[in-house]
């Protein structure tokens, strides 16, 4: 019946369904008026959703006054208890605020890396009060226009010292968070450090703490640096470091889209569900889209019931093709067993190595071979389009 349950950890936050409308070309023109966060709970409670995350300053602006600050927390913890809604992550806006155009933790001003571990650390504060333990970190604007202005190995070292000392404040504070990182290659800076997951999960191993960090791949931005989403995905995976995951769709090579997931890249988005479903995944489903901007609250909700109703069709072809007789027997004869492969497979040892390099292979024959992928991947379509 693809109605969102508890079960399916989904999660929004609160900039998502909060979002304006507004784009680079109408940024003084919304098209959706402000909601508060308790406005935006409740929204997600009629949806269905699981959980709400937040910036710190989606919940608490920049400039509220301390009996401000309470008052909103307080709606806001209300409204989780009405709806039943958790917060399973928090973040930092480190972007939005003019103190940070040449970046936060990277910035070449140390005045304004300072400013930015300690929003961070009042931000960890603010998520640990509402439970959070995923603590996301973004770093939209850490990155350069022009390499004139910057080494990137002082910004490599000068985010590394970052995280290393927000780790340690985590320890410190005893909030148990673990870190994920979220890479994007550009905008809003001309190129933003660690472009991809790949470099997120390679920079992870240069860390004091790599067990508290993970990553947090977003669908549209992987999709932006030209790549394939699941496999990224798959590497955070194998490497023990998925630690959250934002969805939303993009299509390649365009500006941060942010859609609504499933809306433009079927087969990607299929192939990813059925990722985090057959390996297990636990973590939140997390959409990190916004509704178009032609669209009121109405339509808002339409887009949060979308990528959730999107994500359980997916999940239940995924189940469809592991289950569909002709497909898994294509699958059985594309990947055929060891055979007398065996001897050769595993560990290195010094006779296997010898015998292998005298052994004959009969190479023409065993590239004469059809391998039945069109045919495999037809299957696929025909299921998906709902014909099969
Ligand atoms: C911003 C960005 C997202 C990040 C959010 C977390 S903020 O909306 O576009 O990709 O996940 O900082
Ligand atoms: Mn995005
Ligand atoms: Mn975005
Ligand atoms: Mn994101």
């Amino acid at each position: 019946d693809y109605q969102p349950k508890p079960e399916h950890k989904f999660t929004f936050g609160l900039w998502t369904v909060g979002s304006s409308g507004a784009d680079q070309f109408a940024t003084t023109f919304p098209v959706r008026g402000p909601k508060t966060p308790a406005e935006l709970v409740r929204l997600l409670g009629e949806v269905g959703a699981y959980g709400v995350n937040f910036h710190d300053n989606d919940l608490i602006p920049l400039d509220a006054t301390p009996a401000e600050a309470e008052q909103i927390k307080k709606d806001f913890r209300a409204a989780l208890k009405e709806t039943g809604l958790v917060v399973p992550m928090a973040t930092t806006n480190l972007f939005s605020a003019q103190i940070f155009k040449d970046g936060a933790f990277t910035s070449n001003d140390p005045k304004v890396r300072a400013y930015s571990i300690q929003k961070a650390m009042r931000g960890m504060d603010l998520g640990a009060e509402f439970g959070a333990k995923i603590y996301v970190f973004w770093g939209g604007r850490e990155g350069t226009e022009t390499d004139a202005t910057k080494n990137p190995l002082d910004g490599l070292k000068r985010f590394r010292e970052a995280l290393n000392f927000l780790c340690e404040y985590n320890n410190s504070q005893g909030y148990g968070y673990k870190f994920a990182l979220e890479a994007k290659p550009n905008e809003p800076r001309g190129d933003i450090y660690l472009p991809t997951t790949g470099s997120m999960l390679a920079f992870i191993e240069t860390l004091d703490h790599p067990e508290m960090v993970g990553v947090n791949p977003e669908f549209a931005h992987e999709h932006m640096a030209g790549l394939n989403f699941m496999h990224a995905v798959a590497q955070a995976w194998d490497a023990g470091k998925l630690f959250h995951i934002d969805l939303n769709d993009q299509n390649y090579a365009r500006f941060d889209q942010d859609w609504r997931f499933g809306q433009q890249n079927w087969k990607q988005a299929f192939f990813l569900v059925k990722f985090l479903e057959d390996v297990g995944y636990t973590g939140s489903r997390h959409f990190d889209a916004h509704a178009f901007r032609t669209e009121d609250y109405e339509g808002v909700k339409d887009f949060a019931r979308g990528c959730m109703r999107t994500y359980l069709i997916f999940k239940e072809k995924a189940r469809q093709f592991n289950e569909d007789k002709e497909i898994q027997a294509l699958l059985a004869e594309i990947t055929p067993a060891s055979g007398e492969m065996e001897k050769f497979e595993g560990k290195f040892t010094a006779e296997k190595a010898a015998a292998l390099k005298a052994f004959s292979f009969d190479r023409n024959a065993i590239a004469a071979r059809g391998l039945k992928y069109e045919k495999l991947d037809q299957l696929l379509t025909d299921l998906m389009m709902g014909i099969r």
